[in-house]
């Protein structure tokens, strides 16, 4: 069969749309890295599914969330699980480095200085927390995050990490082995090295 038209929309960053864009890369799977400018969201927002992005259009039709649409790519290519509970445990695992996200960013994006320094103290006890088990299972799981073999789980959290470490200010791994072990494989991959290298720079 043919294989679909691919474009996936976000802003010129890293953050949301990576995982999506290392599994395009490991796949070999082409497809439009299209980056907007930041002046143009609000012209771009009312046509996206649900008023924000990453998107992912396939053949013309688009698709909103960024742990559905990397899900999906990572099935093309072979990275959900060898059955139904290997792709539980990485959904499961997924769903978790996304929760530790979701706590880094509560204190990150707080405008109120107060409130911001209040929820920054809850992320130093939260963050631990999800590092040790994160690290943890890869430790107990042969190198990779389930079934001791690369999944979208893995490349999920390595193409998340710059973003993380951006809005935690330091190296959130550094005290991890197992985890900074599992970025350097990911990183060494020929095909993900080869897009690290050819992608645009952004901070985040
Ligand atoms: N759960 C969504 C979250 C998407 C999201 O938060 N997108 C942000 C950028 S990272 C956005 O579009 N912000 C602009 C806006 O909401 O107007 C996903 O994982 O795709």
């Amino acid at each position: 069969s043919n294989m679909p038209n691919y474009k996936l929309t976000y802003f010129p960053v890293k953050a949301l749309a990576e995982p999506a864009r290392f599994v395009f890369s490991y796949g070999g799977i082409p497809f439009e890295d299209d980056r907007f400018n930041r002046d143009d969201w609000p012209k771009i927002k009312p046509t996206m599914p649900f008023g924000q992005v990453p998107v992912l259009e396939v053949d013309g039709k688009k698709y909103a969330q960024s742990v559905a649409i990397t899900r999906y790519v990572a099935k093309q290519v072979g990275l959900a699980g060898k059955n139904d509970l290997e792709a539980l445990e990485i959904d499961s695992i997924v769903d978790s480095i996304h929760d530790l996200r979701l706590k880094i960013g509560a204190f990150h994006y707080e405008t109120n200085e107060e409130v911001k320094a209040a929820k920054e103290n809850i992320a130093k006890e939260q963050v631990p927390f999800y590092l040790e088990r994160l690290d943890a299972q890869v430790k107990n799981n042969g190198g990779y995050f389930v079934g001791g073999a690369l999944t979208w789980a893995d490349l999920t959290f390595v193409a998340l990490l710059d973003y993380l470490n951006f809005m935690w200010k330091s190296d959130l791994i550094e005290k991890y082995d197992n985890l900074k072990q599992l970025k350097e494989k990911v990183l060494s991959l020929p095909a993900i090295k080869s897009w690290v290298e050819k992608r645009p720079q952004s901070e985040c």
